[in-house]
């Protein structure tokens, strides 16, 4: 289905109203401040309480000026190395061979500026049924531009390091109990009057008919923001869906005279170094980046070992069945994450990862054992 159009992109002054009032709405939710515990040590009920009503929450200076700058200049040397100038191009724009390409699952994952690259086909197990409004990019854009960055903890040291934040990790624990597992680890990448579109949809895929179906049963995404992100740039959700069960997208654009900007939605704003939860069951999505303002996401997730075990994967991990061991490969990633951090940053609390405590040693930081826990490491995803 194609919606009736409504331009989403920065020079309709009808679309910055949208994103101006949706701005409003998103501020008034009462759902964002700092990580915070209560004395016993459990996450503060009222973000628990906030996260559950709305299916997100923002959390506010969770990664420090310094640590950005690491992760920053990182990405960048990264993005360099991608395909120039097609998707399908060996070499960098530099004329070096592309990174990752040597890699079991190809770590780039490109398409045309400013186009919506899953939005009504059957990409993702369909799971996007309504293409996007797409803007004509400028005439010296380039043919492709990477949109998504795939298996990141192996290309990005300070992404590793991020994903091993105690805080997170803590978050994850309140949510999803202590022994919670990751999914999947990308970059989304939106640079300005070039970044593609992500249509609405919502994450979860496979227990949408478990009898045992609950708000929480699909798990929940970490975007960090390195350049913060605004309306015009970022994600936007509906709050509150993660509860509703399976939403027919199409027929709620058909309602809504067959427009995408839907009354209710709200985007997630954040300053660089904010970080943001979404329940993967809130419908969601984001506009072509016509803005002139960057977005780069570090993007991850946890889900219940509840959830996993014993089934078959979706979306990254498709056809895989996640049994224990399989599973607990994967989950491997997490202590030695945590040990990466400490290692960089040794002043800060050390997160206890329950399924791997006192093997601690085993799971250092250094050559060896991250090139045998890392490489290829997201052939063994999470995806449900
Ligand atoms: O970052 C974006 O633009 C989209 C994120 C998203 O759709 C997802 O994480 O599922």
């Amino acid at each position: 289905m194609q919606t009736a159009q409504r331009k989403s992109e920065w020079r309709n002054s009808e679309f910055r109203q949208y994103c101006a009032e949706g701005k409003k709405r998103a501020l008034d939710l009462g759902n964002r401040g700092p990580i915070r515990f209560a004395s016993d040590g459990q996450l503060a009920s009222e973000i628990l309480e906030a996260y559950e009503r709305c299916g997100f929450y923002v959390f506010e200076n969770v990664v420090g000026e310094e640590e950005l700058t690491e992760c920053r200049s990182e990405i960048d040397e990264l993005l360099q190395r991608a395909p120039w100038p097609r998707r399908d191009s060996k070499t960098d724009r530099q004329g070096r061979e592309a990174l990752g390409l040597d890699l079991a699952i190809n770590p780039w994952i490109m398409t045309r500026p400013l186009s919506d690259p899953v939005g009504g086909t059957a990409e993702n197990n369909g799971r996007h049924p309504v293409k996007m409004y797409e803007p004509e990019p400028a005439a010296n854009s380039p043919i492709h531009v990477p949109y998504l960055v795939a298996g990141c903890l192996q290309l990005l040291p300070s992404f590793l390091r991020i994903f091993g934040h105690p805080g997170i990790l803590r978050v994850a624990e309140a949510i999803n109990g202590p022994d919670f597992t990751p999914f999947t680890e990308v970059l989304f990448v939106k640079e300005p009057e070039l970044g593609p579109s992500v249509s609405w949809h919502q994450d979860g895929q496979i227990h949408w008919d478990n009898p045992d179906w609950n708000p929480n049963i699909h798990g929940f995404n970490v975007q960090v923001q390195l350049y913060g992100s605004t309306p015009a740039n970022g994600v936007w959700v509906l709050p509150g869906t993660h509860s509703e069960g399976k939403v027919d997208i199409a027929d709620r654009i058909r309602k809504n005279n067959g427009s995408d900007w839907f009354e209710d939605a709200v985007p997630l704003v954040c300053a660089p170094g904010d970080a943001f939860i979404t329940n993967r069951q809130t419908v969601h999505g984001s506009f072509p980046n016509t803005s002139k303002d960057r977005r780069i996401t570090v993007n991850f997730g946890f889900h219940r070992y509840s959830s996993v075990i014993g089934q078959t994967g979706k979306l990254s991990g498709a056809g895989n069945v996640y049994t224990d061991d399989y599973i607990r490969q994967r989950c491997r990633c997490i202590p030695l994450a945590i040990d990466a951090r400490i290692q960089r940053f040794p002043e800060e609390e050390r997160y206890s990862y329950q399924p791997f405590m006192g093997l601690e040693e085993e799971h250092r930081y250094e050559p060896d054992t991250a090139r045998d826990i890392l490489t290829n490491y997201n052939l063994r995803d999470l995806g449900i």
